[in-house]
This record gives structure tokens, sequence and C-alpha cells, in this order.
């Protein structure tokens, strides 16, 4: 499950929300005098030339993606009731509370013990997320995977990290389409030529496994099925960049080469992080460009969670507070693993 980074460190701050975006600049130009022979009025004929090539390919894009998407907008659907979960599992702290936990600032660096206790959560949650899409194909409903997702983790002994976090009320997050993260289950049912990212979280023996993936519906165009791919593709190059004493802002760089080199965007709302004994902590994983400061060190555990857009990446929420969408209806992707950093590499915990 993913961080919005804005509400996770600057909460008095929404606005800072796709602040750091900004459109291909320009120089601002000096004004100039109607002589055809002034030297800026040149320079200003090529700028504009080069701002309206921008434009129509933007609105190029645009309309390509108003193509694919070719399906209604997104709505919600009936919420279930909460689901039960018996007594004797326990339950992570923040269940007790409606309010959104602060993002924990300490590193999640395991000795030993913690480390086993990471890989079977985790293995827990991957095997989880492999039945949850099992289960996808066209009439399903969400909230029918999320029925299903509740009785593994419980018959496991585990409790479904989301239920309850922040008053999120279900144990899984299901991202249809357009929503790039944080959907809430419901009684939409899939349909022939959807994408949808699944993702899990458990708490098992004290510790949290953190993972999902876009699965695809029936047929897709071939755009979205290649966008699913690179999404993939992205998450695996920016774990390929961690070891011990690597920067986190590689990461970032990485996956962003990939991304670029399709015409992809990368979102910069929402960070993977820290999971361990608590859901979410430092470090903060952007999965932009960036440069921010900070080394990875051995036996630490964190989520690499790319969210990918063929169109552009700002998005709106939801009044649930949660289920977030891509402001332009575009589609949008997402993959998560859970790993840990060892002195030569990183090894992928939630896979079974
Ligand atoms: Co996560």
């Amino acid at each position: 499950m993913a961080v919005n980074f804005s509400a996770a460190l600057s909460p008095s701050k929404s606005s800072f929300v796709g602040g750091r975006l900004s459109p291909p600049s320009f120089p601002s130009l000096p004004s100039h005098s109607p002589s055809g022979a002034n030297p800026h009025l040149v320079v200003c004929r090529r700028l504009f030339g080069l701002e309206e090539a921008f434009k129509l390919q933007r609105e190029r894009q645009l309309q390509s993606v108003t193509k694919v998407r070719r399906k209604p907008p997104l709505r919600r659907g009936r919420v279930s009731p909460r689901l039960p979960v018996p007594d004797h599992i326990p339950r992570p702290p923040y269940v007790a509370t409606r309010d959104l936990p602060e993002i924990a600032s300490e590193y999640q660096v395991h000795d030993a013990e913690g480390i086993e206790r990471m890989r079977a959560a985790s293995e827990l949650a991957a095997r989880v997320l492999n039945y949850a899409g099992t289960l996808v194909r066209p009439s399903v409903t969400t909230d029918e995977i999320d029925k299903a997702v509740h009785q593994m983790i419980i018959d496991a002994g585990a409790y479904p990290s989301p239920l309850g976090y922040g008053g999120f009320p279900k144990s899984v997050c299901t991202s249809v389409n357009e929503c790039m993260c944080h959907g809430i289950p419901d009684s939409r049912q899939l349909q022939d030529g959807d994408i949808i990212n699944i993702d899990v979280t458990v708490y098992l023996n004290g510790y949290h496994g953190d993972t999902s993936k876009t699965f695809i519906c029936g047929t897709v165009p071939n755009e979205i099925e290649r966008l699913v791919k690179v999404t993939e593709e992205c998450m695996e190059r920016g774990i390929a960049v961690c070891k011990d004493g690597a920067s986190f802002r590689k990461i970032g760089k990485r996956i962003s080469e990939h991304a670029e080199r399709y015409g992809y965007h990368v979102v910069e709302r929402f960070v993977g992080h820290g999971v361990g004994t608590i859901f979410h902590s430092q470090p903060i994983i952007n999965h932009h460009r960036n440069e921010e400061p900070g080394i990875m060190v051995e036996n630490q555990t964190f989520t690499i969670e790319p969210i990918l857009t063929l169109g552009r990446i700002e998005s709106v929420t939801w009044p649930d507070n949660w289920t977030t969408l891509t402001a332009d209806g575009g589609p949008a992707a997402q993959f998560e693993h859970t790993i840990l950093i060892t002195r030569r590499g990183a090894e992928i915990l939630t896979k079974c």
C-alpha cells in the first residue's frame, strides 16, 4: 500500500500535491521591436514554434488516452459492511483509532529473527496476492475479491493490514483502470478489458509484508498491456539498483529512465516506504527523479511500488479520502514488492 507523500509529510499543505510538476519551460523573452532584423524575433519564432509543437504533442497524447479509455468513467459501487476478524488474531496498533497514522521516522533494520518474521509475512502476502489474481475475470466484483483475500489472511492467523488503517474500510485495495491506488472494494463487476491492481498487506507475528500487482481482465488494448508490462519492468529495475550503501535516489532515476523510454509518466504523489513492525515508516521511496539524500543499509526492509500513467500524473481523490484517480481519466498501473537490503543486492521478500 502506497503512502500519500503530501499527507504523510506535510498534512497542512495539501496544495503541495502536484506542486512540483512543471510544464516544458521556456526562457522569458525580451519584448522585441517590430524590426524584422531583430535577432530576438527569430528566437521568438523558433521558440513559439517549439511551444506549438509541444502543445500539439500533448493534445495528441490526450486524444489517444481518451481513445484507449473507451469505457465509462469509474464510479463508486456499494461498499459492504466491514468484515469481522477473529479475536485471537493480534491487531496492529493503529486499528484502535480512525486517524491516519503518521509516517514513523525510524528505518526498519532487522536482526536474524526479525528477518525470518519479515520473510514469513511477505511470503504470505505474496501467496494471497497470487490467489487474488486467479479470481480476476469479467463479472467478479472487487467486493468478492476482498472477501476471499480477507478469509485467506485470517485463516493463516494474520491480520489484513489495510482494514481499519486510517479508517480504510476493507482488507485489500482494488484499483481499477484510471484508479491509480487505494481503490475500495465494492459491488462493481470487473469487465472485459479492465486492468486491476490488487494491493495486499498482511500483519503476521508482528510484521507487515506488502505487495501488489496489476492484473489484466480478459483482453485489453495493446497500449494498456504494454503500460502494465513496462510498470513491472520499472519496479524490477528499481530493485536492481538496491544494495547496502546505494543511494535511494538511484531508484527514482532508474525507474524514470525506463518509463520515459516509452513516453509514460511516473506518479510523484504516492511513494514507497519502510515496512516491518510498522506498516509505513521512513525511508520514503520516490519513484521519480529526485535529489533526496539517504543511503540503504544492510538488513533494512522497504517497498518499491511505482505507479505509471499513459497520460498525465495529476490525480483526484474521491470524498472517501482514499480512491485516487488520474485527473485525465487515463489508465494507471502499479507493481509493488517488499525488499530486504543485503550486502550485495536486494532480496525480494514478497515472492512464493
Ligand atoms: Co506499500
